[in-house]
């Protein structure tokens, strides 16, 4: 007679025995039962057997859960160029992203800070930088469609000019570096040798190979029914920045199912209802972010997000990480 046995009762075996460690029949008294009656194979033979089959499961499990994404989706954030980590950090995305969703406070714009300056990068010297960095973050990664978020650090450069300037002169000076880096392109002088450099913005020089730069100066952006949000207001308190945003989202659009905030620099995740709730952590060198003032108590953490949507933008769980660097 033989013993019916389904694909989950093996899922979990495999699991059990290989993963939890919580099986306790050895490999010989689990052969009959994997493999068949009168199928008695040796211990090593058992166990080679079922490593083959815990890479089919992950194999069977990958192929259902991605046959229904239609966006992939990879989120950055908190950056603080030039205290960044390296770009081989995003390696294994090469080719698997749709949007690429770079969510606030990519470049530092600590010269415009107000907090004591403990080192210098000109404002100019860091936005090439950024720009470098961002042009070859699309190059590896290859988006078809790239939203650029408005964070507070890239904020501090119009803070930094409304409290200097009067309104008529800030009526033609940029917000954030993006507007120049991404949409308005901008020269950087060296006054002394008398030459200038002009640095085409993104936008431009990706839109010969069709990939779309995106950015409206806004503090978030909307992808199928997700929000990515770079908040101002910040709380120690786990998840309540999240939280707070989507009290506010839930006023002003509530056709979304997920938040994605970035800020914090915190990892977490959070379900209520039918609203998933992330903070995707930061991407800078934490042991070269220790200046901030502020911030030394509080642990930081690295960490992004990547998601699946299907194709009403609906995110997919078993297809979606909050990855823990
Ligand atoms: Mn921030």
């Amino acid at each position: 007679m033989s013993v019916i046995i389904t694909y989950q009762e093996v899922k979990n075996l495999v699991e059990n025995k290989l993963i939890n460690k919580t099986e306790t029949r050895s490999y010989e008294e689990l052969s009959e039962y994997l493999f068949g009656e009168g199928q008695c194979f040796n211990e090593s033979e058992v166990r080679k057997r079922m490593y083959g089959m815990k890479r089919l499961i992950e194999i069977i499990e990958n192929n259902k859960a991605s046959a229904d994404v239609a966006t992939r989706i990879l989120s950055l954030s908190d950056f603080h160029i030039p205290f960044n980590l390296p770009l081989e950090t995003f390696e294994e995305y090469s080719g698997k992203v749709d949007v690429l969703v770079l969510n606030g406070d990519i470049e530092d714009c600590q010269s415009c800070s107000k907090f004591p300056k403990k080192y210098r990068v000109n404002i100019d010297e860091e936005m090439v930088m950024t720009r470098t960095f961002i042009i070859n973050l699309i190059n590896m990664i290859k988006p078809k469609t790239v939203y650029i978020v408005k964070g507070n650090h890239e904020y501090r450069l119009g803070r930094y000019l409304s409290d200097r300037l009067n309104e008529d002169l800030l009526s033609i000076m940029p917000e954030t570096p993006m507007d120049l880096i991404v949409n308005e392109g901008f020269n950087v002088r060296d006054y002394i040798n008398k030459t200038k450099i002009w640095y085409t913005p993104l936008a431009d020089v990706y839109k010969e190979q069709g990939i779309d730069i995106v950015y409206t100066g806004e503090w978030y952006a909307k992808v199928g029914k997700t929000i990515f949000v770079h908040p101002l207001t910040y709380s120690t308190a786990m998840l309540k920045t999240t939280e707070k945003a989507v009290n506010y989202f839930l006023r002003t659009d509530r056709d979304f199912d997920c938040i994605v905030l970035a800020h914090t620099h915190k990892l977490g995740s959070y379900i209520q209802g039918d609203i998933r709730m992330y903070e995707q952590g930061c991407l800078c060198d934490l042991s070269k972010i220790t200046y901030r003032d502020g911030y030394l108590t509080i642990p930081q953490q690295n960490g992004f997000i990547y998601m699946g949507q299907d194709k009403e933008g609906h995110i997919i769980d078993d297809c979606t990480k909050l990855v823990n660097l």
